[in-house]
């Protein structure tokens, strides 16, 4: 099983570092800028002697090298910086992002993609409509991370909740959708990690001043690739191409799903609250409006 992941930054080498500690996958990691996946991917194939792993990583500026990957995952582009929205970052990403769509197509016409690049939603609707690929074949990454950080900060509070009672869904920006179906948790609680995990991408970026996340997202990349290589059929949070489901069509957004060797092999259906599906729609308007600035 050969992983791509293009995009040497925080979040693709993380993650690259992640799959080889977790023996998962060979690896080719790619990027623009010389030498960088090259160097990065050799300090991280020294670790495999420590950590017993059998899998192996290249590091590459030749993008003939997707040739043959069976997941390609998409972590190139420009990161937040403090200040600025997800959107901000719409014009220079999906030029990016377009480019490496038409590579993928070109070279590894089979495989499944896993976007990362924000704003999430609409790169993800744009990798899907320029490769052409089944829409089961191209996921977004952000509900994994978003529904996380939703149950670390109940966690935090001292409330326990058992996974899949807390979700997030929507869009990975401002209008993103908490859903909780635990019957112990205070609407206090609820409002505050809701909250918590809204602002929490940019709550990170200003402690940084430079970069953004990558310890959790790349933690949400390595979870989807391990449902997929090991065909786990298990259920997470991703955005998904949908067709009627939630009342919506022709647009990716955060739903829950079943993840397997296939992609994604189905779309799970809640039943939403009145004001839950008030949420979904006006977080769906907003990554409309993306969309239609893109294409
Ligand atoms: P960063 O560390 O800047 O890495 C991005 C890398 O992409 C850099 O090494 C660039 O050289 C490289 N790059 C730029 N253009 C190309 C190209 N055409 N081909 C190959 N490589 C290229 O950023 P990061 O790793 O922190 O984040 C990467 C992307 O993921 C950004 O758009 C972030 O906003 C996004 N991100 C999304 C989430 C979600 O939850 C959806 C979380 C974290 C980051």
């Amino acid at each position: 099983m050969k992983v791509a992941i293009i995009g040497a930054g925080n979040v693709g080498a993380m993650a690259a570092s992640r799959i080889i500690d977790g023996n998962l996958a060979d690896v080719v990691l790619l990027d623009v800028v010389p030498g960088l996946a090259k160097g990065k991917a050799l300090d991280i194939s020294d670790t495999r002697p420590i950590t017993g792993s059998a899998v192996s990583i290249t590091g590459s500026e030749d993008f003939s090298d997707l040739k043959g990957a069976d997941i390609a995952v998409i972590t190139a582009g420009l990161a937040r910086k403090p200040g600025m929205s997800r959107e901000d970052l719409l014009k220079k990403n999906s030029e990016i992002v377009k480019g490496i769509s038409l590579k993928i197509k070109g070279l590894c016409p089979s495989s499944i993609v896993i976007v990362v690049t924000n704003p999430l939603d609409v790169m993800s609707y744009l990798v899907m409509k320029t490769t052409g690929f089944d829409p089961k074949r191209v996921i977004g990454m952000a509900g994994v991370l978003d529904s996380a950080r939703f149950i670390n900060a109940i966690k935090g509070m001292g409330k326990n909740i058992p996974g899949g009672e807390a979700l997030m869904l929507g869009s990975h920006g401002d209008t993103m959708v908490p859903v909780n179906r635990s019957k112990g948790l205070s609407a206090e609680v609820f409002n505050h990690a809701s909250e918590t995990a809204r602002n929490r991408g940019a709550e990170i970026v200003k402690y940084l001043g430079t970069g953004s996340a990558y310890f959790a997202p790349s933690a949400s990349v390595f979870f989807m690739l391990k449902a997929i290589v090991k065909n786990e059929k298990s259920a997470m949070c991703v955005s998904a191409y949908l067709e009627g489901q939630y009342g919506e069509k022709d647009i990716y957004i955060g739903v829950p799903v079943v993840l397997g060797s296939q992609g994604i092999e189905k779309i799970i259906e809640i039943e939403l609250t009145q004001e839950e599906k008030q949420a979904f729609k006006k977080s769906a308007l907003q990554i409309r409006e993306g969309i239609a600035k893109t294409l």
